[in-house]
């Protein structure tokens, strides 16, 4: 389908290289344009650097970036000459990043200087394979420590190395089944699992999803909140729009709700993409009104399901649908989507056209509409298989169909709806509790912020519904607010659903692409 020769930066750039680019904004970064031509070239000139380094097809480049026009050049780059680029989560300690340098056997590692202070004392004797270590420019101003490192790597400067180089690449002849780029996932629990994903793989999420849901055109200004290390950022910001000729805004900064909407309302995109928690955030800014919002068509949503309560004052609050969907790092993007202009709020959606999914009982069979199961999905953009992994892969890469973890059940229109992750999932009374439904129906009240919901071993040992909920500004925790959320959720909920206890934190963990870390409340964590 995609010939013996695919190179994905050459087919997503080639399009781009003409007359028109030097006038074809790619990037927005700060007060920075960057047009096609500055962005083909600059990978162009990576490529030829990571050559000069002695670097080859298959060769692995750990990425520790944050999202600025360098992750874009050295992600494209590196796969324009066959090597593999493995970007990763900027937010974790400096010793998890030696277990991904271990983990890929990493030629090069391409790091932000601040993340490599604090990494470098580390290294000493581990990651024997690491040859070189390419410093990026940086985000803000950071002095380099260099006296901790005892590494026998060779240490070069992004600028230093890629700005002496050629703007002409020839592209290394890949097929479309060659590996192209791994990505971690570390689900909600669990040690990290690089998904092996291929050349062709970006192709056919552009064919499925972004062809046929969000029908991006060359006017489109696209804006992630969610970062590019992490599946579902990678494809919003990067090629999404560049396989449409499209432009992407970048925001390096934390996330942060006021720093989103200011990044809105200085650049206007088209399309704005974040998880449920980042929109509820967004929606507890107090003056929202200072923002203008007007530039988007619509909103995406991906990561967690989206509560009802958020899509229905988002709509209401700014007149766009929030466009929920799944997806997992696995199938690189969503599978099941709701569709621009008819989304049903608390419904994941419709199959994307281009996958296929089933639901099956414990004994593997397809269950009839309405009954609870497990998620399967089909399709060409799924990962070959979990780096290093053989139990993980022979569990979840079933034949052709992918082990998704979710459970769902649809309805005879062919509309899904999520359940729960199928570790999340609550046996209370013999009957199953979805943490999903009573997250959403606590969302509804006024007080709550945010919530999450597991089972918990009563002192006899059987399991109960607890709801730990965080308040907004001007609410206080008490008895009577207890009482009232639980008064609340039986008008709403059956009654074996109600939690039994309410516990007010001061925080729900999520991880870094915001799905929340049930399992932490479950083992006692936070109490
Ligand atoms: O979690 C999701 O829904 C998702 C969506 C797109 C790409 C990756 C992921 C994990």
């Amino acid at each position: 389908k995609y010939g013996s020769i695919l190179n994905i930066t050459d087919a997503l750039f080639s399009k781009w290289d003409n007359s028109d680019a030097d006038k074809r904004v790619a990037i927005f970064y700060r007060d920075e344009i960057w047009t096609y031509r500055k962005l083909i070239d600059e990978i162009n000139k990576v490529g030829n650097g990571l050559r000069e380094l002695g670097v080859e097809k298959e060769n692995r480049i750990l990425m520790i970036s944050y999202d600025t026009p360098y992750f874009i050049s050295v992600f494209y780059g590196a796969m324009k000459i066959g090597a593999i680029p493995v970007p990763v989560n900027t937010y974790l300690k400096p010793q998890d990043y030696i277990f991904f340098l271990e983990d890929t056997a990493a030629k090069v590692l391409v790091v932000e200087p601040d993340i490599w202070n604090k990494l470098s004392p580390y290294l000493k004797d581990r990651a024997k394979r690491l040859k070189h270590i390419i410093i990026l420019p940086g985000i803000e101003k950071v002095s380099l420590q260099t006296e901790a490192f005892e590494h026998k790597a060779q240490l070069a400067f992004y600028s230093g190395l890629v700005s002496v180089q050629s703007t002409h690449l020839e592209p290394e002849p890949t097929s479309p089944n060659d590996m192209a780029f791994w990505l971690y996932t570390s689900g909600t629990t669990g040690h990290p699992k690089a998904a092996v994903h291929l050349h062709k793989d970006i192709l056919v999420v552009l064919n499925t999803y972004v062809k046929n849901v969000l029908k991006i055109t060359e006017s489109d200004r696209l804006f992630t909140a969610s970062k590019l290390f992490f599946a579902y950022g990678l494809g919003n910001g990067s090629y999404f729009a560049f396989g449409n000729g499209a432009s992407t805004i970048l925001m390096p900064d934390r996330v942060e709700p006021k720093r989103v909407l200011e990044t809105i309302h200085r650049y206007k995109p088209t399309i704005f993409f974040g998880v449920p928690t980042l929109y509820n955030a967004m929606l507890q800014v107090e003056d929202w009104k200072n923002y203008d919002l007007s530039s988007l068509r619509f909103c995406v949503s991906a990561g967690e399901p989206l509560p009802p309560a958020i899509f229905n004052r988002w709509k209401e609050r700014y007149g766009i649908e929030i466009v929920d969907g799944i997806g997992s790092t696995e199938a690189l993007h969503i599978y099941i989507s709701n569709i621009p202009g008819n989304c049903k709020p608390g419904c994941t959606g419709k199959v994307v056209p281009g996958y296929e999914v089933k639901i099956v009982d414990e004994e593997g069979k397809e269950v009839p509409p309405k009954t609870v199961g497990d998620l399967y999905v089909k399709g060409d953009s799924i990962a070959m298989f979990y780096w290093n992994d053989y139990e993980s892969t022979r569990k979840n890469m079933v034949g052709i169909w992918f082990r998704t973890g979710d459970k769902f059940y649809r309805d005879e229109e062919g509309y899904y709806y999520y359940v729960g992750r199928s570790d999340d999932m609550i046996k209370t009374s013999g009957l199953w509790v979805s943490p999903i439904e009573v997250e959403a129906a606590l969302l509804a009240h006024p007080a709550v912020s945010e919530a999450a919901v597991v089972g918990i071993p009563d002192e006899v040992g059987l399991i109960k519904v607890v709801a730990f909920v965080t308040l907004k500004q001007g609410y206080l925790p008490s008895q009577e607010l207890s009482n009232e959320l639980r008064n609340f959720l039986k008008d709403k909920l059956d009654h074996y659903k109600v939690p039994r206890e309410i516990r007010f934190v001061n925080e729900i963990p999520k991880t870094a692409t915001g799905k929340i870390q049930r399992y932490k409340f479950r083992l006692g964590e936070i109490k």
